[in-house]
């Protein structure tokens, strides 16, 4: 069964960009209530073990690389049906297949710096909270 939250990064081009503010009003606008949220940034350690799933990838050096650049901001939003919904909020991964209106499409430089995560599936929306966040800081 569907749970009602997932998890989210601003990720460093988004930040370092200035665009926190302009992200965190298109997810309220599109009905995310925000669970817990904070400003971090990632170790190397942190980020290897977060997207160690795409470890043997190509890409996987620039990938750690530039999550661990600068700052991002971790959140658990809360909304009916908010895996997918998000998912679709956000946009393709490559922000040239992204559609119109999406966070990606509006924010997103490519493919690798593509402005924010989200999870992909309920199972993986609770460990990435929990990778992020203890008890305590949520609600
Ligand atoms: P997702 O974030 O849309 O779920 P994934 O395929 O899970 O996309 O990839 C995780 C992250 O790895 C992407 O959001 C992006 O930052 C980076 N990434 C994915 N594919 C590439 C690539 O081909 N080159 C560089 N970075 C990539
Ligand atoms: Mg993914």
């Amino acid at each position: 069964m569907a749970t009602n939250r997932t998890f989210t990064m601003l990720k460093p081009d988004a930040v370092e960009k200035g665009h926190i503010g302009a992200i965190l009003e298109k997810i309220s606008a599109a009905g995310f209530r925000i669970v817990a949220m904070k400003l971090t940034q990632m170790t190397q350690n942190d980020a290897e073990t977060f997207y160690a799933i795409h470890k043997e990838r190509p890409f996987f050096g620039e990938l750690v690389t530039y999550m661990t650049r600068g700052p991002i901001v971790a959140a658990i939003l809360e909304k009916e049906n908010a895996v997918e919904d998000f998912r679709t909020l956000i946009g393709a991964t490559n922000p040239a297949d992204a559609a119109e209106g999406t966070i990606r499409k509006l924010y997103a430089a490519s493919i690798g710096e593509n402005a924010v995560h989200g999870s992909d599936s309920d199972q993986n929306a609770a460990i990435e909270g929990a990778f992020h966040f203890s008890g305590r800081e949520m609600f």
